[in-house]
Order: C-alpha cells, then structure tokens, then sequence
C-alpha cells in the first residue's frame, strides 16, 4: 500500500494535534509515504463535542481503532501519546529526547474562531492552550539541543482580510523608512497582523514566538499561514470506512463551504452572515496534506529565518459559495444576522507562489469535489442534529447569533 515510499528518505515524525481534522490525515499521509509517524494529542477536541453535545457529521473512530486499522491496511505502525502539550512539558521533552525526531508537525491548537469568543472562559481557554502549547513546542525544541524542523499550522486570518489592493506577500512585507537624514532605507518586515477573533489573535503571538526562537536558538521553523479547509477524505481516509476524517457542522467548529454543503445536504437553509460579502482564502484537505509534505521537504537552514508559507489554493466571496452549492443541490439561502465583528465586504488578493514553486498542482473547486462532500453530508444527514446548526457564539453583546427565520423553535442553549 505504501506507494510512494521509493521517493522518501523515511523521518521521524511527531504530529502534534493528529487527532484533530488536519492532522488525523496528514499522518495517514505521512506514514504511506513511509515515514515513521508519532500522534501526540490530548483528545480536547473530542471533549469539546462533548462539552457542546456535538459530534462529527462522520462517525470519526477511538484513536485505537484508528490506528489498529491504518496497521491492518497499510502494515506501517502509528504510535500515540495522550500529551497536553500546553501543561505536560517534561512528558514533552521525554518523548522527544527518547524518540529524536527529525520533524515536528504542530496542529495542536483550540482552532475555533467562534468557540473562541463564547465567553471569558473560552477565551481565556484559547489563550491558555494555543500560548502555552506553542512555547513548550519551541523551548522544549531548544531544551533538547536537537535540530528538528518544526512546521507549524497558522492562519490566513493573521493578516486579517483587508489590503490596500496589494497581494498579501507571503509573511514579510516590503517597507521604506526614512532615517534622520532624510536617507531611504528598505527593511522587511513581518506583515502587520490584524486578528479578527481571540483565536486568530493567538496566531499572531505565535508568530512572534517563532521568530524569537529563530533568531535565538537558531530553530527551523516553517509557519504555514493557512486559508478555511474544506472538504472531508483524502486519499489514505478513503481506504477504509473506519479511517474516516472528522465533519465539523455544528455552529462553533463548522466552516463555512462544509457547513454549506452539509446544510444543502440535510434541507436546512444555507446560513450566510450579513450579505456575505466577505472573501476569505480556501484549500481542499487533500492540498493541505500535500503541502505539509512539501514543507518538509523544504526545510529551511540553520542560518535561515522562519520560511513563511500561505496554505491556500483560491480565495471567494462567502455569497458566491452560498450561490454556487445552491444552484448544485437546490438548497435555499437564508442570510442571517452575522454573529461576528466583521467587515461586511472585503476584497483579498493573496501570493501563493512559494508552494507553486515547491510543485503544488493545486486542487479547485470544482462540481466533482463537492459533489463529493454533499455524497459524504447525505450519506450521515441521519447524524445531524438540527438545533447544533446555527452560530449563536456572537463577539460581543451587539451582535446576535446567526439563526434562520423559521428555525428558531428548534433551539436550546
Ligand atoms: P482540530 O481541532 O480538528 O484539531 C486540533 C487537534 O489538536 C485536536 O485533535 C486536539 O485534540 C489537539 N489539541 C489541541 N490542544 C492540544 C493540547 N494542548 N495538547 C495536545 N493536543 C491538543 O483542528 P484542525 O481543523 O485540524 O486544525 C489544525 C490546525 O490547523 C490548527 O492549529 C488550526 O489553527 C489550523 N488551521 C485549520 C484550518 C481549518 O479550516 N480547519 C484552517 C487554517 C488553519
Ligand atoms: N460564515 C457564514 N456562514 C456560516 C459560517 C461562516 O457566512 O454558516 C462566514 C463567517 O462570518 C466568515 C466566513 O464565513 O466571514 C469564514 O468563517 P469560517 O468559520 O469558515 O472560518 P474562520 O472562522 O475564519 O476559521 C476557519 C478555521 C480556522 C482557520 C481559518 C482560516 O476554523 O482554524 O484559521 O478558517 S482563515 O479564515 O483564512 O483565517
């Protein structure tokens, strides 16, 4: 099954967060590429369905399960640590003085914009998690004096959605100043960081972080500032029911082409926020999986600063996608109250040229794809729960929460 391993020189790899939607298939990938994979997860994203009495639209199986059948498919073995990477640190160090990878996939974050801004609590959770998480990643690196790549996974959102009709650059911006004398001097600078949620913003102190330990203890460090996943399998998922890849539908952790799919799918309306006019960055789940294998493939050099990739394939306004699954399966369009603090139209226009020139071909939308994810959406629409549909996290008292005309009576806090 391990098709491509003659073309890889086999790492060790720790997948931090591989439970989770991105990093349950990036490990599959990984290991049928023929590398030697470590999950290390402490499964809060599983008990975060339970905290919201949510579940994955797909019936996603025990850690266990998953792994025993990737063993049984593949014949490559998936090790596991249940680890909390944000309050754990010596079990951290241990794992990676013991096993010395050569790689360290990062995903472990609370990834929720809306979970994020529940309330005090969950925001002060994010915080916690996403801060703490990512520090003990990068000091723990420097602790054990080993040179491992870290890749991390940031946002498109750290640049916020706005730009003054330029392309986002990919991390660094172009700048003049001028000094005393009146002399021109060019710099480059990190672009300025404009988060739009207290998860988004936790990106952005990622950012600094990576950069103080680039600069300190000379880490490797890719950070791939990636657009709204969509999609659901990949190739490795799709090799066996059990192997499934999560669904997020529900108001706080679906996104928004799933959730419009998905919504499509089970004949509930397709929720746009406001008019829709915002335009945010996309890739299919199968491009992020490839393009976590080319960031590891193109590691930077000891001497090098943080490499600075933006994941995304195309960018939409959130109307058209609306428009687009409409007119593919009939589903009606109800546009909502929007929950969020957010510019009601935004145009953005972004440079993806680092991974077009590392061979990405990328994936597009296309009437095939998401047919694909209204077969997978209509496959479980006995799974969903209707009243776990609209977004009610709203971002401060102003705003209200997202909910349908007509599909108010459903609802329970
Ligand atoms: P996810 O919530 O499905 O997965 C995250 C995983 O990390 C979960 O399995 C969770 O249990 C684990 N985790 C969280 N905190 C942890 C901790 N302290 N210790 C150990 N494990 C912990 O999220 P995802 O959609 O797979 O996203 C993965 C990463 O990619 C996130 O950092 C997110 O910010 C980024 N990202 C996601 C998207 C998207 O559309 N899903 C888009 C851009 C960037
Ligand atoms: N939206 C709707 N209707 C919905 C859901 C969302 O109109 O039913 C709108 C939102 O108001 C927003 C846009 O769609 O304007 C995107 O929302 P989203 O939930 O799909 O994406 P977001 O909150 O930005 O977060 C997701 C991931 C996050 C990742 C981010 C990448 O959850 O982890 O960092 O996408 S990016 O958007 O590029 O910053």
């Amino acid at each position: 099954m391990n098709v491509e391993t003659n073309h890889v020189q086999s790492k060790k790899i720790f997948v931090l967060g591989g439970d989770g939607f991105c990093g349950w298939p990036t490990s599959l990938h990984l290991s049928n590429l023929g590398h030697e994979v470590t999950i290390i997860d402490n499964l809060s994203r599983r008990n975060i369905d339970n905290e919201l009495e949510a579940e994955s639209l797909t019936p996603i199986q025990p850690m266990g399960t998953r792994l025993n059948v990737w063993e049984e498919i593949s014949g490559s073995k998936i090790d596991f640590l249940n680890i909390d990477l944000a309050d754990e640190y010596d079990q951290f160090l241990d794992a990676i003085n013991e096993q010395q990878p050569d790689v360290i996939v990062h995903f472990a974050e609370q990834r929720s914009a809306p979970y994020s801004m529940k309330s005090p609590k969950h925001k002060r959770y994010t915080v916690n998690n996403n801060m703490n998480a990512t520090h003990n990643v990068l000091c723990a690196i420097a602790d054990s004096g080993l040179d491992i790549h870290l890749v991390h996974l940031g946002t498109m959102g750290v640049y916020g959605y706005g730009t003054a009709g330029m392309k986002i650059p990919e991390g660094y911006l172009d700048i003049e100043v001028k000094t005393e004398t009146g002399e021109r001097v060019e710099q480059q600078i990190l672009y300025p960081t404009n988060p739009g949620s207290i998860y988004h913003m936790t990106k952005t102190q990622d950012q600094l972080l990576f950069h103080y330990y680039n600069k300190n203890d000379s880490l490797r460090i890719t950070d791939l500032h990636q657009g709204i996943v969509w999609g659901t399998n990949t190739k490795e998922t799709k090799m066996d029911e059990r192997l499934i890849n999560r669904f997020d539908y529900d108001g706080d952790y679906g996104t928004v082409l799933n959730r419009f799919l998905m919504q499509a799918a089970v004949g509930y309306p397709i929720t746009v926020h406001g008019t829709g006019g915002q335009t945010r960055a996309f890739i299919h789940i199968q491009d992020t999986v490839r393009c976590i294998q080319l960031a590891i493939e193109n590691a930077p050099g000891r001497d090098e600063r943080v490499m600075i990739f933006n994941q995304m394939t195309e960018t939409h306004r959130v109307n058209d996608l609306a428009k687009l699954v409409s007119e593919l399966t009939g589903g009606e369009i109800a546009y909502v109250s929007n929950p969020r603090k957010e510019a009601a139209e935004n145009d953005l226009h972004v440079k993806n040229d680092l991974f077009l020139s590392k061979g990405l071909n990328p994936t597009t939308l296309s009437t095939g794809l998401l047919q694909e994810v209204t077969e997978i959406a209509e496959k479980y629409a006995h799974r969903a729960d209707h009243t776990k549909i609209p977004a009610k996290s709203t971002w401060t008292k102003e705003q209200q929460p997202g909910i349908p005309e007509g599909e108010e009576e459903d609802l329970v806090n």
